[in-house]
């Protein structure tokens, strides 16, 4: 470690001053040696990173600055997990890590439950803070913002790593990377104490330590005896459906994905994610018959999907089970990066192991190679029975959906929403929220891949604005962000960022008081009100306003489109307070099912 010496005071790295002196000897002696902070900044950017999303504070704040001046994009937020939720959304959309920085300790513990979703929605993140001093923090003298932080933050990542020594800071980079990657993508946390930024190597041998990571998730090639378990399966359905995850999403194979599903004319359900992957209005799309063709379907292929709660673990009553927990009979083909995710659930007959783009491209040739005539459509009995059971939920939503009742409800303002998509199919849409999520789920078509972000696997408040921010410094496009009213407030305050970065993002909050509903009381009849509710007609839209954004107080679906309208055609930060019906929503919007105390409404 002869060649690492921390040559600059530590209080000037910890004081979030910079530590670099104006003397021309320090001058002269820093065009010879590099410090960590650049080393980091030189790491990454050698890596195509291109934006950090993080907070400021010890021992961070010089990183933030040089990282600025270094040409990368540093987007500053106001709390460090609607940072981190950026961060991981940009992971998704980009195939590349997002980049959460944060400070130790507290600053830490708020990025963590970003890095926790990213590792259970499989997005590649890395979660970078500056820590404390390891010796004091592991002798528990009380450090500034002491902590263990890599104890903690290792069981909810993918992987977890700490560099103590300057002419490390590359391979810790490079590991950090791949993690996050290659085979199913997570979370990363990187561990940066203080001590290492401004420890100084010579220059040329901390460029040359820095690594270039190649071929950072490498493709996974299906074993040729699976593809053709898996084409035999398929074929063999008289039933068959084809399940498309985030995960098919994430991957961008989007050709050969609606070549395979246009080859075999086989119906396919999208997941909210992978909303898009090709258009909501494909003729073989089965959303509209989901709870048709689960418990008909005989032989089911999992794209990028697992069989989790939001699929009901493949079992069960939702897939034609006699009982709540029983088999339903499918036969089912799942195509996934992870080889343990086979039968996690249910029996997996078919698993193919591999990356979505390889397998799917396996799978076509697989198929081709039989010849087109040897490839027949599945039965006509099965495809019409699922066009019937569409038309008829179609017809009925039209019918809800044409209503304009007073107050609105949430079919009324997504009407708007619904028209305003598929005006601007290029935009990106986040939303979350209980009704408000599921609503737009099913009524708001979507035409692209990867616009749509959501709550994701499990169904997290909070992604909102940093989904929205990512979005629209990922994409440089227009964003809309449709938002419970309870969903808005766990990250409501970024809208200063939004405006601050003069961000092109519409907000719409379908505000009906409270969560889920807001006409719940206190049944003491005392002053608190009910848990559930929030100050009645709040106006939201002025936070907008507070930071030199457009506020729409909109009571009406007319109102709704033109605030719309006007923000898509301006691109200005808007935030329309849309007023539900408060008596408008179920407890736990669809899934009430899963919470044993719902009150029937
Ligand atoms: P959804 O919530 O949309 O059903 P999940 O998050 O449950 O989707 O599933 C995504 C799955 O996709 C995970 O099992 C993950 O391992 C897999 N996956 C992610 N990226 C890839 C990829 N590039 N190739 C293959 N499988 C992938
Ligand atoms: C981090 C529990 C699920 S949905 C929801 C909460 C609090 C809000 C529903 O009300 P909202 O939407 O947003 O107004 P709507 O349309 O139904 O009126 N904390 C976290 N995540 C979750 N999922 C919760 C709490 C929850």
């Amino acid at each position: 470690m002869e060649s690492v010496t921390a040559t600059r005071k530590e209080t000037a790295a910890t004081t979030g001053q910079s530590p670099d002196t104006t003397s021309a000897a320090a001058a002269a002696q820093s065009q010879q040696e590099i410090d960590g902070f650049h080393l980091v900044l030189e790491g990454l950017k050698l890596n195509g990173i291109d934006t950090i999303f993080g907070l400021p504070g010890i021992p961070i704040t010089d990183l933030t600055r040089k990282a600025q001046a270094a040409g990368l994009r540093v987007i500053s937020f106001r709390h460090e997990q609607n940072a981190g939720y950026a961060a991981s959304i940009a992971g998704f959309m980009t195939q590349k890590p997002g980049i959460c920085l944060t400070v130790s300790a507290p600053g830490f513990l708020n990025g963590l439950t970003a890095l926790a979703n990213a590792t259970t929605n499989c997005f590649p993140m890395i979660l970078i803070s500056g820590s404390s001093e390891r010796e004091i923090v592991d002798l528990q003298q009380g450090d500034y913002e002491e902590m263990d932080q890599l104890a903690i933050a290792k069981p909810l990542a993918k992987a977890a790593f700490r560099v103590l020594h300057a002419e490390d800071i590359g391979i810790g980079i490079a590991r950090a990377i791949r993690a996050a990657v290659s085979g199913r993508p997570g979370g990363v946390y990187l561990d940066l104490p203080a001590k290492l930024f401004p420890q100084t190597m010579d220059a040329q041998a901390g460029r040359n330590s820095l690594i270039k990571v190649v071929d950072p998730a490498p493709r996974q090639i299906p074993a040729p005896d699976a593809v053709a378990r898996a084409v035999e399966l398929l074929k063999g359905a008289k039933r068959p459906l084809i399940v498309l995850g985030k995960g098919a999403a994430y991957a961008q194979a989007d050709a050969d994905i609606r070549a395979l599903i246009e080859k075999t004319r086989i119906p396919y359900l999208p997941m909210a994610m992978a909303k898009g992957l090709l258009p909501d209005t494909h003729e073989q799309s089965a959303a509209a018959a989901r709870s048709f063709v689960l418990p008909e379907a005989d032989v089911v292929m999992l794209i990028g999907a697992r069989l989790n709660w939001l699929l009901s673990h493949g079992k069960g009553k939702t897939w034609g089970g006699k009982t709540s927990k029983a088999w339903g009979g499918q036969k089912f083909i799942q195509v996934d990066i992870s080889p343990q995710e086979a039968d996690s659930n249910v029996r997996i007959d078919a698993p193919v192991v591999g990356d979505i783009g390889s397998c799917v491209s396996a799978l076509l040739a697989a198929i081709d190679a039989r010849g087109s005539s040897a490839w027949t459509a599945p039965p006509e009995e099965w495809r019409n029975a699922i066009a019937e059971r569409k038309n008829k939920n179609v017809a009925k939503m039209a019918e809800t959906l044409a209503k304009n009742p007073t107050p609105m409800n949430f079919h009324s303002a997504l009407a708007v929403v619904r028209d305003i998509v598929k005006a601007n199919p290029d935009a990106m849409l986040v939303n979350e929220g209980a009704n408000a999520l599921d609503f737009t789920r099913s009524i708001v078509d979507m035409y692209k891949p990867r616009k749509r972000l959501d709550v994701g696997t499990w169904g997290v408040m909070g992604i909102g604005m940093g989904f929205s921010i990512a979005a629209a410094v990922v994409s440089g496009g227009q964003v809309i962000a449709i938002e419970g009213d309870s969903a808005f407030g766990f990250s409501g305050m970024e809208v200063e960022t939004i405006c601050r970065y003069g961000l092109p993002v519409c907000v719409v909050i379908l505000n009906n008081n409270g969560v889920y509903r807001g006409d719940e009381v206190n049944p003491t009849g005392g002053r608190d009100p009910s848990p559930l509710v929030f100050v009645k007609d709040a106006r939201y839209e002025k936070l907008m306003e507070a930071f030199g954004g457009v506020g729409v107080y909109a009571t009406t679906p007319d109102q709704l489109r033109k605030g719309m309208e006007e923000a898509i055609r301006s691109r200005r930060p808007t935030l329309i307070n849309a007023i539900i019906d408060e008596k408008a929503g179920t407890e736990s919007g669809r899934i009430t099912s899963l919470n044993p105390s719902a009150k029937k409404v």
